[in-house]
Parts: C-alpha cells; sequence; structure tokens
C-alpha cells in the first residue's frame, strides 16, 4: 500500500529500506489520495466535515492534556476564514527524524499515518473520524502554518494544500512550549467554508467537560465573540449542566472512577423529576451516540446495584419482580467516559464502541461505585429507589393500557388518524410526511403536494407538554396518537424502525417565534419517544422562504423567494435596486403563501432546501425544551434573559 504509516517509519528507525526519494513519493501519493477521496478521511465534504479539521487539531492538543503537558486551549476564527489552534503542550518535535532525514514536525505534518496509534500515545484514538492526524487537515487546507515552541526556540513551516513551502525555520526564542497550528480549509474541496460558532462551543465544552480542568477557549475575530470553558468537576458538572431545571432528586452527583485492565472508566449521575433518560457516553472524548459495549456494561451495573441495594432496604419483597433496566433508568442523567489504547468503532456513524472486554470492566467499576454510593448515601438511596418502584408500577400500569387500545384498535375499520392525508404510494423510501402547523396552511399544503408521494398531517393548538408528562399520559394525547399512528413505527420500547409509513418527515411550521416552539416540543418528543427515527435521518425541517420579491418590469416577472435578509438583499440588487422591485412581501406565517407557492418555494423537491436533523440538533431542543418547560423558574427566567436578544438564533437549526 503506497500509504505507509508514520508510525512503521518512527518504529522502524533502525532498518532502512527506502529512504528520502521513496518517502517523498509517498508523501505525495498520500496527500493525493486525501485531496481525491476526502470524505475517507473526514467522512465528509460538507458542514460536518469543514468542522472535523477543527477537531482533529484540537483532538492532538487534547491528547497533549491527557498525557500531562497541556492545560490551555485556544480556538480562533479569523477574519480572513482560517482557523487558529493554539496549545501549551510539548510542542511537535522539530529534530531530524532518522528514518526520513527530514524533521519530525514535517513528517507529522505531510504524512499519513494508519488511525494514530502515533509513536504509542496511550490514548490516542484509532478509529472513526478523529485521529486521522493533522496531514490530513493539511492535505485538506488552502495553506498552514505550524508553529512549535520547544527547547528555548520558535520554529515555523508553511504549507500550501499539504506541500511545504518553507523549510522548517527558526523564527525566535521562547520560553514557553506549545504548538499553534493556523490553516485555511481549501474551498476547492469543501462544500462551505463557514465555520458555525455554536457548533465548535459546543464540542470544545464537551472536550472541556469530560477533561477535569483543561482550559478550552473559543474565539471568533469575525463577531467579538468569546466563549471559555473549564469545569474544575469535569463530568460532575456536565452532569450538575444537564440537569439544570430538570429538578434533581438528590444534591449529591454520584462519581466513580477507575481503571481495570488498561481501560479508565469514569462516570457521574444524578437523578431527576422527570422520566426521560439522559446517558452520553464517550470513548476517549468521542460522543458514542450508538452506545456499544461500555454503555451495555454500565446500564447492566445499574440494573444490578440498584436492585441489590431495593432488596437489602425492602423496597423490593422476596416475591416481587426484579425493576427493569427501564425502570432504573427513568430520570437518570449520566455520563460515562471510558479510555482505552486501541478503540474499535463500529455502527452505521463509527461511534458504537465494539470491544468486548470494556463490557465487563465498566460493569464491576461502576457496580462497586454505585453500591458504595447508594450505601453512604441512605437519602439519595431511598429517592432513587422510590422512583424506580413508581417506574415500575406506571410501566405496568401503561403495559395494560396498550394492551386495551390494542385490542380496540384491531376492531376498527381504519386505523390512520382521519386529520391525516396520506400519500398514494406504500414504500416509505419514497414517501414524505409533512407536520404542518395550523389548518390554513395544512390546507394549502394539501392542495399544494403531490400527492403521488406526499402525506399531510395538520398539527393544531398546543400540542402537549411532552417534558412532564409520563409516556401513559403521552399516549393519550389525541395530537401525539394521530402523529404516531400515521408514522406507524410505534413508540418507546416498542418502536420498530421498519415500520416507518416514510423515511422523510419533515417539520413544517411558522418561521418565528411560536413556529420554533413547535418544532422544539416536536423534536423533543422524537428524542425522547423516537429516537432511532433521529438516528436514522428521517426527520427534516422544511425552509420556507421568508421574502417574496416581484421584477416591476422586464420580460422576466418571475417571483423570486428569498430565505434569508441577505439573500433578500442580493436579490435586489440583482434586479437592479428597490426601483425595480415591488415592495417585497414579508411572510409572517405559512398560512400567508397560497398552495401554489407552498409548492414552488417549500415542497417541491426539486426546489425546497430541507433540513437533516441531527442528533445534536435534537439534543439541543431537548435541552432548550426543559429549560423552557421545566419544573424550576431559576433556569427559564436566566435562559429567557440570557437568549432574549438571540431569539432570531432560536429560529435556526443546522
Ligand atoms: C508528535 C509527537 C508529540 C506531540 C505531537 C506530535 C503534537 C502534535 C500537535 C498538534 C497540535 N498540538 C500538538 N501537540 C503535540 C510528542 C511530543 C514529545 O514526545 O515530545
Amino acid at each position: 500500500m503506497a500509504e505507509k504509516s508514520v508510525i512503521d517509519l518512527l518504529h522502524s528507525a533502525g532498518h532502512d529500506d527506502g529512504g528520502y526519494d521513496e518517502s517523498q513519493i509517498q508523501v505525495l501519493e498520500g496527500l493525493e489520495a486525501v485531496r481525491r477521496r476526502p470524505g475517507m478521511y473526514i467522512g465528509s465534504t460538507g458542514p460536518q466535515g469543514l468542522h472535523h479539521l477543527v477537531y482533529e487539531v484540537v483532538d492532538n492538543s487534547v491528547d497533549e492534556a491527557m498525557a500531562g503537558f497541556c492545560d490551555h486551549i485556544v480556538v480562533t476564527l479569523r477574519g480572513d476564514g482560517s482557523v487558529r489552534v493554539w496549545d501549551n503542550g510539548r510542542g511537535i518535535p522539530t529534530g531530524i527524524h532518522p528514518k526520513v532525514q527530514k524533521p519530525t514536525l514535517e513528517v507529522v505534518l505531510t504524512m499519513l499515518h494508519a488511525g494514530g496509534k502515533f509513536d504509542s500515545k496511550a490514548y490516542k484514538v484509532s478509529g472513526g473520524l478523529h485521529g486521522v492526524g493533522v496531514s490530513v487537515v493539511n492535505a485538506l487546507s488552502a495553506w498552514l502554518e505550524a508553529e512549535s515552541r520547544r527547547d528555548g526556540a520558535v520554529y515555523r513551516q508553511r504549507f500550501e494544500r499539504g506541500r511545504p513551502v518553507t523549510p522548517l525555520q527558526k523564527a525566535g526564542s521562547s520560553e514557553a512550549t506549545g504548538t499553534t497550528i493556523t490553516f485555511l480549509p481549501d474551498e476547492s474541496i469543501f462544500e462551505t467554508t463557514a465555520f458555525d460558532y455554536e457548533t465548535l462551543a459546543q464540542r470544545l465544552r464537551e472536550l472541556a467537560f469530560l477533561n477535569r480542568g483543561l482550559a478550552v477557549e473559543l474565539v471568533d475575530e469575525r463577531t467579538g465573540r468569546t466563549s471559555k470553558y473549564r469545569f474544575e468537576g469535569g463530568i460532575v458538572s456536565f452532569v450538575q449542566a444537564l440537569n439544570k431545571g430538570k429538578g434533581p432528586l438528590h444534591p449529591q452527583v454520584c462519581y466513580l472512577s477507575g481503571q481495570r485492565e488498561g481501560v479508565a472508566v469514569e462516570a457521574a449521575i444524578q437523578y431527576n423529576e422527570g422520566y426521560s433518560e439522559t446517558l452520553y457516553s464517550f470513548a476517549n472524548n468521542i460522543h458514542t451516540v450508538e452506545g456499544g459495549t461500555h454503555e451495555t456494561g454500565f446500564k447492566m451495573a445499574l440494573t444490578r446495584a440498584v436492585n441489590d441495594a431495593a432488596r437489602r432496604l425492602g423496597f423490593l419483597k422476596e416475591n416481587q419482580e426484579n425493576l427493569g433496566g427501564e425502570d432504573v433508568r427513568e430520570g437518570l442523567t449520566a455520563i460515562l467516559s471510558v479510555r482505552l489504547p486501541e478503540p474499535q468503532f463500529e455502527g452505521q456513524t463509527k461511534t458504537k464502541l465494539g470491544n468486548s472486554d470494556v463490557r465487563a470492566t465498566v460493569d464491576t467499576v461502576v457496580a462497586e461505585g454505585i453500591a458504595t454510593f447508594l450505601e453512604e448515601n441512605p437519602q439519595a438511596a431511598r429517592a432513587i429507589l422510590e422512583k424506580a418502584v413508581m417506574a415500575a408500577r406506571a410501566r405496568e400500569a401503561a403495559r395494560r393500557a396498550r394492551e386495551l387500545t390494542r385490542r380496540k384498535g384491531a376492531l376498527e375499520v381504519t386505523a390512520l388518524p382521519g386529520k391525516l392525508t396520506d400519500c398514494q404510494v406504500r414504500d416509505p423510501e419514497e414517501a414524505e410526511l409533512f407536520l404542518v402547523e395550523g389548518d390554513s396552511a395544512g390546507g394549502s399544503a394539501k392542495q399544494g403536494r403531490d400527492k403521488r408521494f406526499q402525506a399531510v398531517l395538520p398539527l393544531r393548538g398546543k400540542i402537549l407538554n411532552v417534558e412532564k408528562a409520563r409516556l401513559d399520559k403521552v399516549l393519550g394525547h389525541e395530537e401525539i396518537r394521530a402523529l404516531i399512528t400515521a408514522i406507524g413505527t410505534g413508540i418507546g420500547e416498542e418502536f420498530d424502525i421498519r415500520k416507518a409509513r416514510y423515511h422523510r418527515v419533515i417539520l413544517m411550521t411558522d418561521a418565528d417565534v411560536d413556529g420554533a416552539h413547535i418544532r422544539t416540543l416536536l423534536l423533543t418528543f422524537f428524542f425522547r419517544h423516537m429516537r432511532p427515527l433521529i438516528e436514522h435521518g428521517y426527520v427534516y425541517v422544511a425552509q420556507p422562504p421568508l421574502y417574496r420579491i416581484v421584477p416591476k418590469r422586464g420580460k422576466d416577472r418571475e417571483p423570486r423567494y428569498a430565505y434569508s435578509d441577505a439573500q433578500r438583499d442580493r436579490i435586489i440588487s440583482e434586479l437592479g435596486g428597490w426601483e425595480a422591485v415591488e415592495t417585497p412581501q414579508r411572510y409572517k406565517g405559512l398560512g400567508e403563501m397560497d398552495a401554489e407557492q407552498l409548492w414552488a418555494t417549500t415542497m417541491d423537491p426539486a426546489r425546497r432546501t430541507l433540513l437533516a436533523v441531527s442528533l445534536q440538533d435534537a439534543i439541543a431542543a431537548d435541552q432548550i425544551f426543559s429549560i423552557l418547560m421545566g419544573t424550576e423558574v431559576g433556569p427559564r427566567r436566566e435562559f429567557i434573559q440570557e437568549h432574549a436578544h438571540e431569539v432570531q438564533n432560536l429560529d435556526t437549526i443546522g
């Protein structure tokens, strides 16, 4: 294989079998391979792939922090579109590499290395999208400048499209150590090169939570905005932040940690008064959205430890059944973080940990930690056990209720809700369901749609407050029942993705605060009760236009539609300025569009833009929702005051 790894080179310094020329060819072939098939290395060339460039560089700095040599990272978004990642680690080594006969810094930045067991760093990631190496970032950048502060000096080297354009040069002296990487993503490779502050801030905050004491800053020189994260409590602070506004059931967070067979395990647990489960797991700082062996071990240990305590303290009598896993996770907020030398990432999105021995290791550490916590905190133990016993009862009641409705449903002629205007095709792959806010927009959508493959379900009034309602109550709500029946998958334990009647479920709400609210409600519902629907990429948000602009004269009086203020201004200037157009119509709601306009702007697959909802979007919605609807008034007031000026931003997803 042409893409020989740097590890091989670093580890085989003794026996020379190639030399300068061969390694030079490898460099060029390696860079070309990355530029030819960027998706193979960073997942995509869309916004996600673009942001991965930053994560890749930051991961290297975090590795330095995990090794104990770095406690500060600064990411700067610069006015020219470039990004700078600064750290106070050891600095990239600059000495001549014995094998390649070039400075190690140049080797690190130009040679592909397979999956990152680079210089046997203990916890470097070996799968997934992270850990591909800074050389990939270099290959995909129009230019990159690397600076290393080490051994009393500052060294610099510049690259263009991955190739060195200067040699490594000493550029001054410095007593400090660390690395600064500045790069401009290549716009001939990426669909978009605009970095999103929120996206980066979210990930950097997560890294700060996962690495206790590490200071991580984000500076946006384009806007002057800055954020700084540093958590003395680490994942304990993470759990407290997640439970903010959700009414913690016990004041102390259960924190446990341990190391066995080369795997470091850390978990923080706190229950709240709500009914949903929030368990975020990480392996080597990567969010394992699809779970995996560490999560399985955690859940098994939690179930066993809670049942043991319930028996011991008399919450379960001898003749009573054990509490189920779902019962002991009702109202649970937990972070599980594991670190291991060679993680295997599997699953559709490579976010499922596959190392089979990790399950037992996590199980042992977690079971012991929870047992100790429950013994040492009897009040917390009582609150948790009471809640789990209640959950078991409610689940049993819900099961009976479901059985009743199922029997009733079987006798009815048609199971589909009356409000649903279905499409003709039966192939879910082709079929789309529009969830439309309000009856008048629902009417336009029904008229405007392509009835062959587009179905419409209008949603009216206030959809229930899913936050406060248990699953059995949620089921009792008519709007939600119609939604569940239309989608066809069922919910909760009985959810079956194969029964989905549509592979596109499209939220179509007004571009105002109420619309954003309904969207938040629906996303929260999907997140909590139909999560695989989001994970499979079946949930979308429609993008209705904000303006309609009609040219005054000329042959072409076709109306133009603008989806933002900036686009409105651009269109008007293209048409010849404000004189050349009628007063632009600002749409306040979907209801102002007639059927044809709705079709042309928002529903026609050839002309519309749909935003795919990611799990990250849904998690964000869930958090906004908890704060807006939660039982505690304090955080809600704070949130509204803090964000009142950003309502525009709240309205955009993706
Ligand atoms: C290679 C070896 C060592 C550290 C690094 C690279 C390194 C890379 C980056 C990228 C951004 N920040 C970074 N910090 C360090 C090990 C250092 C040693 O052994 O002295």
